[in-house]
């Protein structure tokens, strides 16, 4: 999973990026940073223990911290341009909207406008040079394929001229995946951070304006990024009683964490043994196919069954072999929705 840290000049990206990172290295320098992080897993900790792998595998997120937006700079393509292919790659963006005052007083608002209109004018000077090589390949062979697009592209144009984010234009499947390989900036998940300062930590009236020029899907949250910052950097020990001191009640990485898993409809399966005990990402709706697919592409092709058993069975129940007594081990077809904490062991063929 891929999200790129956005926002306006000194929104305080990098400040939320090292919280995020907290413990993980990452690399200095000119453009984006990134650094991956492993996301936290109560259930794989406690198979862990159980099992005592040689290996454990977290689901892993990748998170770019890039350089500040300014208008015009996103639509010209004269922003850093590893930034650029870095947002353009991400599966969500993380907007940061500065409100803690640097000087020159604070406007989310208009912040959160800057960046959204970059996105959307960028999206349209795509589908412009896009719809002209179209034009000049009119007569090809493949002349339908290319109407089909044209058609598409020339839809998407209109709902961005309206000053809306392709993200809020309903498309068929076959449309959403032929629109994929132009990752277009409006049509990804956005998750809105505002950065307050300590002393409007508690101010929920700017999320509530900001809330209200926003389609219904994006979240926001308040956070204190230098707050969250220090906080990351500290022992254990002492991250309680500054918590407890800030009336922070839970870290911002396991909020945006979660909250990136839910915009992106993700949840986890899980495999286990002697060897490796891991946690694997999916989208919710994949069938036990799909899912073993994503361990090995040949697992998609040569699948048997799945042997499945919920997390929640599995230890209330003392293992595998205390779920075969009492009915719940289930050996599970290829069209089965895989559900979330499902632990899988794939058979296939050979
Ligand atoms: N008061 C306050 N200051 C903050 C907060 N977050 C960041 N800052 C300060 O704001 C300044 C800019 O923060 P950065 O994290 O570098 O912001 P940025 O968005 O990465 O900036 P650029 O990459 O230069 O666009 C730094 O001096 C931070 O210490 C915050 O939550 N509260
Ligand atoms: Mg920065």
């Amino acid at each position: 999973m891929y999200i790129s840290v956005v926002g306006t000049a000194g929104a305080g990206k990098t400040t939320l990026f090292r919280a995020l990172a907290s413990g993980n290295s990452y690399g200095t320098g000119t453009g984006a940073t990134l650094v991956t992080i492993d996301v936290p897993d109560e259930r794989l900790d406690a198979l862990v223990k159980i099992f005592n792998p040689k290996k454990t595998v977290y689901s892993r997120i990748e998170l770019a911290d890039t350089v500040a937006i300014r208008e015009g700079e996103v639509k010209n393509e004269t922003v850093d341009a590893k930034s650029l292919e870095q947002m353009r790659k991400s599966d969500a963006i993380l907007l940061v909207l500065r409100h803690f005052d640097s000087g020159t007083g604070a406007d989310p608002i208009n912040d959160f406008q800057t960046v959204y209109n970059e996105f959307i004018l960028s999206d349209m000077a795509q589908i412009e040079v896009r719809l002209e090589r179209i034009r000049k390949q009119s007569g090809n062979k493949a002349q339908g394929i290319f109407d089909q697009e044209k058609v598409l592209l020339e839809q998407c144009l209109t709902h961005l001229e309206a000053e809306q984010p392709l993200s809020t234009l309903p498309l068929g499947i076959e449309e959403d995946k032929r629109l994929r390989g132009f990752q277009f900036l409006s049509r990804k998940p956005m998750m809105i951070v505002i950065n307050c300062a300590e002393e409007t930590l508690g101010d929920t009236a700017i999320a509530a304006r900001l809330k209200e020029r926003l389609p219904e899907h994006v979240p926001v949250i308040t956070a204190c990024a230098q707050l969250e910052a220090e906080l990351a950097s500290m022992a254990p020990d002492e991250q309680a009683q500054f918590m407890t001191g800030y009336e922070i009640k839970e870290a911002v990485r396991g909020r945006i964490i979660r909250l990136a898993r839910d915009t992106l409809g993700l949840i986890s399966f899980l495999t286990v043994g002697d060897d490796e005990c891991r946690a694997w990402p999916i989208r919710k709706g994949m069938t036990a196919q799909d899912a073993a697919g994503t361990i090995h592409t040949d697992f998609y092709q040569k699948f048997i069954r799945a042997e499945t058993v919920a997390y929640d069975d599995f230890i209330s129940l003392g293992g595998f072999a205390g779920c075969k007594k009492a009915g719940v081990w289930r050996l599970e077809g290829k069209t089965y929705i895989v559900r979330d904490a499902d632990i899988l062991c794939i058979r296939a063929g050979s």
